[in-house]
């Protein structure tokens, strides 16, 4: 009898889960001589990103915590392009809801497809991976973690390594003058939690990018004195309400006063460094790390997914992010089928040269609208060699464009805009009053509201 191939596969965020369930979709098929998978997780649950924690700094274990989600976020896209092809929105909530649910309802909708049971026999909570080597010869990986309910390191070996651990983790945490001298707090997105915490107060904001523009509005929702957001490429440019304005990039800090590039001054009662994330792979040698910044098409991957220099290490996720969901499923797909030897990859430069031809036409990319139609054609290509079931990527691509629309009209109020289902055709229901009024979004109280259908 042949042994059967072992899997590792770092993280249970939404990535991770894409993989679990494409493997599971394969055993439901009738699929024999599955890979044994084990499914190291660092927090103690499943749902990365989507598992909301109060703290910040250290876990429990002394480990780096991992969530950057704050409490009152509520998706910065619409549902409609983040829908997964084989579970609707519909399905799961039974009833319309608007396009723009809040964080714990999102993570319900995530959550509500997978068979939890199963899944969680492959699933080793609190198990962060600690290093990762490959051996030439026997061609397997051994991964070393740290087992905190046991309190022991453990090791294994494995075929195959997927690295699902995504990358909006690590703060990149930039430097100005007179930081060490600012009588309020200073912290970076990451650790940004609860909006409350700042109410009265005048807040500058680093950084001109979603983090930047949501933490903002978000503050002044929950009653900020004042945002400023400083930004060191072009403005975001919104038609910001009194209460939010734009300013280029911080030069330094006296005392609480920030000057700018511009001349200008302000005096601050915290700053927030929505500057941005560091991809951080303390587990893996050089030679097996990927090394690359927050874009559409990483150095290194082939299609994105299979580490050039050694195809049998894989990463998810690791593009930034219009299609969210969908995209981490169709790359699921495929890598499954890459190690079940359905899909055979071609040799080491017929990888590169399919790469280079994506490389170049993502250097081309100058506006979003273009970036927008790059990733579904990326997700397309994808689902095109695999039985993932086919969906309306281009249609989910001109949603997209809607919303960079809608942010542009308002930024204060395109959550309050409702999209038709690309799956069912389903129209959103709408909000039964805007966005900024809503305070109470738990799961609970948006459930609650008594939402518009026509
Ligand atoms: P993650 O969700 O980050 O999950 C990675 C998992 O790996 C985590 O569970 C982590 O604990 C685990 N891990 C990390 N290191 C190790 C290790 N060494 N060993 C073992 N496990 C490890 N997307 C949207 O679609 N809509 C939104 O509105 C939206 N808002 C966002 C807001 C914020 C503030 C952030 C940071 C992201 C947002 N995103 C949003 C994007 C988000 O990244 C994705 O939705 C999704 O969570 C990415 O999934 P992932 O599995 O790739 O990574
Ligand atoms: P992004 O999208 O990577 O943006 C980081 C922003 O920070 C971007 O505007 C950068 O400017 C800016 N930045 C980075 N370093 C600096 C310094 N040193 N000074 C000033 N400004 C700086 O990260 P976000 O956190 O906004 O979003 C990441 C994810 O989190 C996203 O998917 C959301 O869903 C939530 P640049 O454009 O490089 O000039």
């Amino acid at each position: 009898m042949t042994q059967s191939k072992r899997i590792a596969i770092l993280g249970a965020g939404p990535s991770g889960l894409a993989q679990l369930r494409a493997f599971e979709a394969a055993r439901k098929a009738g699929v024999k001589d599955l890979p044994e998978i084990v499914c190291y997780e660092k927090q103690n649950d499943i749902g990365g990103m989507w598992n909301y924690t109060w703290r910040t700094g250290l876990d429990r274990n002394g480990e780096p915590v991992h969530g950057s989600m704050y409490r009152y976020l509520w998706s910065n896209g619409p549902k409609e392009c983040l829908e997964f092809a084989d579970y609707s929105f519909d399905k799961h909530f039974g009833r319309p809801i608007p396009s723009y649910p809040p964080r714990e309802v999102l993570k319900d909708y995530i959550m509500g497809r997978l068979d939890k049971r199963a899944i969680f026999n492959y699933i080793r909570l609190e198990c962060p991976a600690r290093w990762i080597t490959y051996d030439e010869q026997s061609e397997k990986f051994t991964v070393t973690v740290m087992n905190h309910k046991s309190g022991e390191q453990e090791t294994e070996e494995f075929d195959y390594v997927i690295v699902a651990t995504g990358h909006f983790s690590t703060p990149n945490m930039p430097y100005f003058e007179g930081l060490e001298q600012f009588p309020g707090r200073v912290l970076h997105a990451h650790d940004f939690r609860d909006a409350l915490e700042f109410q009265g107060q005048d807040l500058l904001l680093v950084g001109g990018s979603y983090s930047a523009e949501d933490i903002g509005t978000q503050c002044y929702k929950y009653g900020a004195g004042s945002v400023t957001l400083s930004h060191r490429g072009e403005p975001m440019g919104f038609d910001w309400p009194d209460g939010i304005e734009e300013r280029p990039l911080l030069l330094r800090l006296e005392d609480n006063v920030g000057y700018f590039e511009d001349g200008s001054s302000k005096r601050f009662d915290a700053v927030i460094m929505c500057t941005g994330y560091q991809f951080h792979f303390p587990f893996l040698p050089d030679e097996l790390r990927l090394q690359t910044h927050n874009c559409l098409y990483p150095d290194n991957l082939y299609k994105g997914i299979f580490f050039q220099p050694n195809p049998k290490l894989i990463y998810l996720g690791m593009q930034d992010q219009y299609f969210t969901f969908n995209m981490f499923d169709a790359q699921a797909w495929y890598a499954r089928d890459v190690i079940l030897g359905r899909v055979q990859l071609p040799d080491d430069q017929a990888r590169l040269q399919d790469m280079q031809v994506w490389q170049q036409e993502h250097e081309t990319l100058a506006t979003p609208l273009e970036s927008i139609d790059f990733q579904a054609k990326y997700i397309r290509d994808l689902v095109s060699r695999t039985d993932y079931p086919d969906f309306p990527v281009e249609k989910q691509a001109e949603l997209f464009k809607s919303w960079l629309k809608d942010k542009d009209a308002s930024i204060m109020e395109f959550r309050n805009i409702s999209y038709a289902s690309t799956l069912t055709g389903t129209m959103a229901a709408k909000l039964p009053k805007p966005w900024l009024e809503i305070k109470d979004d738990s799961l609970e109280g948006f459930m609650a509201l008594k939402f518009i259908t026509d």
